[in-house]
């Protein structure tokens, strides 16, 4: 097996005075912050299908990148793509990788070929795993690309097509679990519809429910012990998806009984498109107690689609790993980029520059995070804000001593209120922000 990527050499931490382009400026693998190593807090993951095989191809042109990675027969490159993915990741110290079934290895005749197939790339997988210590942070199914989903896959309106649909993720949570995997995604790529007029939605979503609660029994009896993730996305490629942003799939869990075995995949794009910001679809999931995962990457606020672009976003970094932070920090979950170099970094030494781009934004964003914690002008002022509810009559309504007669005599008794309003101080807490940001 030959080396890919010759004349780039193992990517080292130079500093921020570093010119460097083949350099981290900001992420120090084995730096401690916050009580864990850069490594262990941001736990950087590869995305198969972007890095191994996106080549650029869009709605209006064929691909700029070559991800052939000089073989033609589809199982000579698919064995191809794990040498060069696993030389991308011990060049960048990504100890991490998320896979779809089908970008391990493709769909061939039938199945039961398929799935042989995929299992000769996973045997592969698993003996460079052995050598390297790479670990899978997640898998997932390909169910939106095939023709036969272009209806969906789970809330398909043919049964057949749900069958061969939880044969599919059958097989990928087994090649999950073969990998050490400990996550599995759910993403619905086509689950949800273009029109209500030729649509059940509410079979849909019974059904979506019916095929992730067998997958939650058969991963459990084959000993997956880790997280089942649910991707939120408001639309594309449908018009509507039914996982729209994280606070629409916490009603679906819970109206499923599906919540002690799913958390969140956040996607900081897909926020941008259900017209949240990062935060938000992060906050909504910690404090509900489901935070999980994220597929780190941004959106361009002038488009309206999916760009998923390698995030160099600082200060949306810095607000999301105060999120992770205050979540206690990943468990099963970690920061996967689901990015792509744009259709013009087209060269081998793009992909480098892409994830040292995206890996040294979310370095930062860590150290700044530690740092707004640290300094604790912001966490006071929160806790400041809502001191009311400490003592009194707010500590009496949140202990369920009071209800509508006692607050009606006690708004009687008190008058208008006058002393308790305070200013929200959003510009001097935006300014404390940049001061904590730029003096690092
Ligand atoms: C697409 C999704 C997809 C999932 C995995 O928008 O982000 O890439 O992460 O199926
Ligand atoms: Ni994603
Ligand atoms: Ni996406």
């Amino acid at each position: 097996m030959g080396e890919f990527f010759k004349g780039i050499g193992k990517i080292g931490y130079e500093g921020r005075d570093s010119a460097n382009p083949l350099a981290f400026k900001y992420y120090d693998p084995d730096e401690v912050i916050g009580g864990k190593t850069m490594r262990e807090q941001l736990r950087f993951a590869l995305s198969w299908w972007h890095t191994m095989g996106g080549d650029g191809t869009d709605m209006f042109g064929v691909g700029t990148a070559d991800k052939t990675w000089g073989e033609s027969d589809p199982a000579a490159r698919a064995k191809a793509k794990v040498d060069a993915a696993f030389e991308i990741m011990d060049k960048l110290s990504i100890d991490f990788f998320c896979f779809h079934d089908r970008d391990l290895s493709p769909e061939y005749g039938s199945l039961a070929e398929t799935n042989a197939k995929l299992d000769e790339i996973t045997d592969y997988i698993k003996a460079k795993q052995a050598e390297t210590g790479i670990k899978c942070l997640w898998g997932t199914a390909k169910c939106f690309d095939h023709p036969r989903y272009m209806h969906g896959a789970g809330t398909s309106p043919s049964a057949d097509v749900f069958a061969y649909a939880a044969a599919q993720i059958k097989k990928a949570i087994e090649a999950t679990v073969k990998l050490g995997g400990n996550g599995y995604v759910f993403w619905g790529g086509r689950e949800g519809y273009e029109t209500l007029l030729n649509t059940n939605m509410g079979l849909e979503l019974d059904n979506m429910a019916r095929l992730m609660r067998m997958a939650v029994e058969y991963g459990r009896s084959i000993g997956f012990k880790g997280d089942f993730y649910i991707e939120p996305k408001p639309k594309e490629p449908t018009k509507h998806q039914y996982d729209f942003d994280t606070a629409t799939v916490l009603g679906f869990l819970r109206k499923y009984g599906l919540d002690k075995d799913f958390r969140m995949n956040i996607e900081a794009n897909h926020a941008t498109l259900a017209q949240h910001t990062f935060q938000h679809e992060l906050r909504v999931a910690r404090d509900n107690g489901f935070f999980g995962s994220i597929d780190a990457n941004q959106g361009d606020p002038l488009l309206g689609w999916d760009t998923d672009q390698f995030p160099t976003n600082v200060y949306d970094a810095a607000l999301c790993m105060y999120e992770v932070l205050k979540a206690g920090g990943f468990t099963n979950g970690g920061l996967n980029f689901d990015s792509k170099a744009r259709r013009g970094s087209f060269t081998p030494e793009d992909i480098f520059h892409s994830y040292i781009a995206g890996m040294d934004t979310f370095a930062l964003g860590l150290r700044i995070a530690q740092k707004m914690i640290d300094d604790g002008r912001i966490d006071r002022f929160v806790a400041d804000r809502y001191s009311s509810w400490n003592t009194g009559i707010g500590k009496d309504i949140i202990d369920g001593k009071v209800g509508f007669a006692e607050l009606e005599k006690y708004a009687l008794e008190k008058g208008e209120v006058t002393d308790s309003l305070g200013s929200g101080r959003q510009e001097m807490l935006e300014s404390i922000m940049n001061n904590i940001m730029f003096s690092m």
